[in-house]
């Protein structure tokens, strides 16, 4: 194993078992950011805590524009060395995405025992600790592959110099053939990686034929994380997900059936959450996952109305479904966590979000009403058909009485004429057999 591949294999599974991390935290603040760089930095700091690291102390910049080398200013950067030595830190977390050579540089500037990483590397970190599924930890190791390969450079500058007792001119000659040689490894990696989650997502889609096949109406919960899909989902189906109060509990999906009060079943998917700066390498390597949502027939959007950044959490999710095609899937915002708000600010999001929900995972308030939108929903998508089903498809019959609404049935000389509601996936089922203006 290269000492690459120790740094990925064991980087984040151990480390909740270790000592737990010193962590400095730096935001910067520049013209135009849609988010408080406060409740950033508070985000950045739960999602630190979530990693297994204890923030010792944050420091901030005003910038117009990062710099180049070290993304915040050259003086910053010494400043962030010395607090990360006079508080024992570990390790520096940046809030914002930096570039391979700006995390090089800065990483110079440290102490060497000190590691320099951002908001990707710190969430990928998190999804190593709370993956469990094969295809989630695969999907992990892709995203955090594609994140070392422009960084491999400077990794092993950094560990090199560990090794050799550093010093210009001891980081290259061999080790730059090494290099090669763990850009090629982490290159084939990431193929075969790819390879193996295309194999899983075909194996995916076929249970995911055979369980829509049946025709059943879809519904994902989607939603920043911590807003409660999993607390949702459960409360909804009995379904028993794991939800606690951490950042990313869930990495995989967990699909239930449920049964709406007119006795029709639907699916219901609990996935993912989302965050601001969701890594683009994450969206990427996660996308047989985030397809749960980009192929359902309605969407519930969770929103956690007890925080209050949930305006921008909005909009971070609507950013994420966009990203996945699933803008046009008709979708129903969905404030939860109202147990925790007073009267007068629930009616207040009422006025504002006339068209929402609002509910209540833990104390079910609501929910019936929830519900009866997505039964509402379920019959919208519903298509009426008019068909003349030869006798010899005595199947097609039967899946018109037990999956369809049956508006009139006759016998011809040549088959059934039904007039039905159908749901969209049993429309191809019968199409062969529509019955046209023409012919009636
Ligand atoms: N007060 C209150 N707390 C809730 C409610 N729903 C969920 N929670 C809490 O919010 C936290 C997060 O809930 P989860 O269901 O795990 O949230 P999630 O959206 O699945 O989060 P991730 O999987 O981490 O993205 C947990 O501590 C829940 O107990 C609610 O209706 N009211
Ligand atoms: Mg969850």
């Amino acid at each position: 194993m290269t000492e690459y591949e120790s740094v990925i294999q064991k980087g984040p599974a151990t480390k909740a078992e270790e000592r737990r991390e010193r962590a400095v935290l730096v935001g910067v603040e520049r013209p135009g950011l849609p988010w408080p760089l406060e409740s950033s930095l508070a985000e950045l700091e739960r999602l630190a805590d979530t990693a297994g690291a204890d923030v010792v102390a944050t420091t901030t910049q005003r910038l117009d524009a990062p710099n180049p080398r070290t993304f915040v200013g050259t003086g910053k950067a010494d400043e962030i060395a010395e607090l990360a030595r006079s508080h024992e830190a570990d390790l520096v977390i940046f809030d914002d995405e930096l570039t391979p050579s700006q995390q090089a540089n800065l990483e110079k500037v440290m102490d060497k025992s000190v590691k320099v990483i951002d908001r990707t590397a710190l969430i990928l970190d998190i999804f190593a600790l709370h993956a469990t599924s094969k295809e989630g930890r695969l999907q992990v190791r892709l995203a955090q592959n594609q994140y070392l390969y422009p960084r491999l450079r400077g990794m092993w500058a950094h560990l090199a110099s560990n090794r050799m007792g550093g010093g210009v001119g001891s980081r290259f000659g061999e080790g730059e053939s090494q290099l090669e040689v763990d850009r090629r490894m982490v290159r084939k990696r990431i193929t075969s990686i790819r390879r193996e989650l295309e194999r899983l997502s075909d194996v995916r889609s076929l249970q995911r034929e055979s369980r829509y096949g049946s025709g059943m109406f879809k519904v994902a919960l989607a939603g920043y994380t911590n807003a409660g899909k999993s607390s949702l989902i459960n409360r909804l189906t009995g379904a028993d997900v794991l939800s606690y109060d951490k950042l990313f509990a869930t990495l995989d999906s967990t699909t239930r059936k449920f049964e709406l009060p007119e006795g029709r079943e639907v699916t219901v998917t609990d996935t993912v959450g989302f965050i601001q700066k969701l890594p683009t390498t994450l969206v990427e390597a996660f996308k047989s996952t985030l397809d749960e949502i980009a192929g359902a027939d309605l969407i519930l959007h969770v929103i956690d109305a007890s925080s209050p950044e949930f305006e921008g959490q909005i909009e971070a999710v609507c950013e994420v479904l966009d990203q996945i095609g699933a803008q046009s899937i008709p979708t129903i915002a969905t404030f939860n966590k109202c147990d925790l708000l007073d009267a007068e600010t629930l009616a207040g999001l009422k006025r504002r979000y006339p068209s929402a929900r609002f509910v209540s995972a833990r104390s079910g308030e609501g929910i019936e009403e929830l519900v009866g939108a997505i039964a509402q929903a379920a019959s919208s998508a519903d298509a009426k058909l008019d068909v003349l089903v030869p006798y010899q498809r005595g199947d097609l019959v039967s899946l018109a009485h037990e999956r369809c609404h049956i508006i009139s049935e006759s016998h011809e000389a040549t088959g059934t004429r039904l007039q039905l509601l159908a749901a969209p996936a049993f429309v191809s089922a019968f199409s062969p057999y529509l019955v046209s203006d023409d012919d009636a």
